[in-house]
């Protein structure tokens, strides 16, 4: 009994011996490890399967049960001391290499991507610009909107196709007679309905149609549309405003044609074409070979609408009109797909 005691004394004062010699070992080693690759050969040395750590941690086995604490506690301590030098000459390491590289100050500077105005508000700002110096004020209002002012003010029938789900988005609400508005009119009957004549004034603001997206219609979209009322207003101010407009934006030498139209809200209606910037006038892709696009609808505002609004359509008349954004920024721009401006791809941004 006696005799295996001692034994057993004597693996626990070895063993703990080992850990320290070890220890002391390492320590004699580590001011020598002045390189990865000295650093990685001890590694293989001490903390691999087969290095001298595993080796002592295998021994633990032989270890009465009641001692393995303090063995344990010992070896456990020596690993986390080679494993905390292990780390941090491994990062000094790799930081001086990362040093070295980043004070390489030959390399070309990286050149920084600056922001601008997207070409969507620039096309805005400058149909703002134009109408203030004729005399219109700005005005806005929520893109949520009741069917009272998106369509029934503005002598929609009950039936009109745009009243359909498949046109526009309503709003799932108690209130069943939400939607998003399909154009900004509804800022101007709301103009109409709180304030007197005379009235000039713009309406600008994004819009919202339940249309497949494509090269040419998005399903939210943005808008300017324009309203003059007073006494006497007729069909060749509007002319004149929309022309003395367009002269402004797309050049002074822009010829201009009014074509009939149909819209609920005016009577008589057109849409207005200019001669295509592009080919002049003689045909080519763009305006698909006729000489001519498209910028805007208008008309005089419907009797209807003017009573919707408590103004006497036999004291008061007057022109509206309206155009979207996105189109006039791709007649100026070139840009022939619609997404491209709403997909944020700074190589297309930053032409403009
Ligand atoms: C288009 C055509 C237009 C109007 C909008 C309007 C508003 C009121 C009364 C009468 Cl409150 N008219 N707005 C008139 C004609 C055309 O827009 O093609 N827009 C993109």
């Amino acid at each position: 009994m006696d005799a295996l005691f001692i034994f057993i004394e004597q693996i626990i004062h070895s063993m703990l011996q080992e850990i320290t010699t070890l220890r002391s070992q390492i320590e004699t080693e580590l001011p020598a490890v002045t390189s990865a690759e000295l650093l990685d050969q001890f590694r293989l040395r001490h903390l691999v399967k087969k290095g001298t750590l595993t080796g002592l941690m295998e021994r633990l086995r032989e270890v009465p049960k009641e001692d393995k604490p303090i063995v344990g506690k010992a070896l456990n301590e020596l690993r986390q001391f080679v494993e905390l030098e292990f780390t941090r000459l491994k990062d000094s390491f790799d930081s001086s290499q990362a040093a070295t590289k980043l004070i390489d100050v030959t390399l070309p500077g990286r050149r920084e991507k600056r922001g601008s105005v997207h070409p969507v508000q620039q096309t805005l700002d400058g149909i703002l610009s134009v109408f203030r110096k004729m005399g219109f004020s700005v005005a806005e209002a929520a893109d949520l909107e009741d069917d009272y002012h998106n369509f029934e003010a503005l002598n929609f029938a009950p039936d009109h196709p745009a009243r359909d789900m498949q046109d526009t988005f309503f709003i799932k609400d108690e209130r069943s007679d939400l939607l998003l508005r399909t154009h900004t009119s509804s800022v101007q009957i709301r103009m109409m309905q709180s304030q007197a004549p005379p009235i000039r004034s713009v309406m600008p603001g994004r819009v919202y149609r339940n249309e497949a997206v494509s090269a040419r219609s998005l399903a939210e979209f943005h808008q300017v549309e324009g309203l003059c009322i007073d006494k006497n207003v007729t069909f060749a101010e509007l002319k004149g405003t929309i022309i003395t407009f367009a002269k402004e934006m797309y050049g002074a030498n822009s010829k201009f044609r009014f074509r009939p139209s149909y819209f609920p809200f005016t009577e008589p209606s057109a849409e207005v074409d200019i001669s295509c910037y592009l080919c002049s006038g003689k045909g080519c892709r763009i305006c698909k070979y006729s000489g001519w696009l498209e910028i805007c609808g208008c008309g005089m505002v419907h009797p209807n609408v003017l009573k919707n609004c408590n103004i006497d359509p036999e004291v008061y008349s007057g022109y509206a009109f309206g155009f979207g954004i996105e189109r006039v920024t791709m007649l100026r721009t070139g840009i022939d797909d619609i997404r491209l401006l709403y997909e944020n791809d700074v190589r297309v941004l930053e032409q403009f």
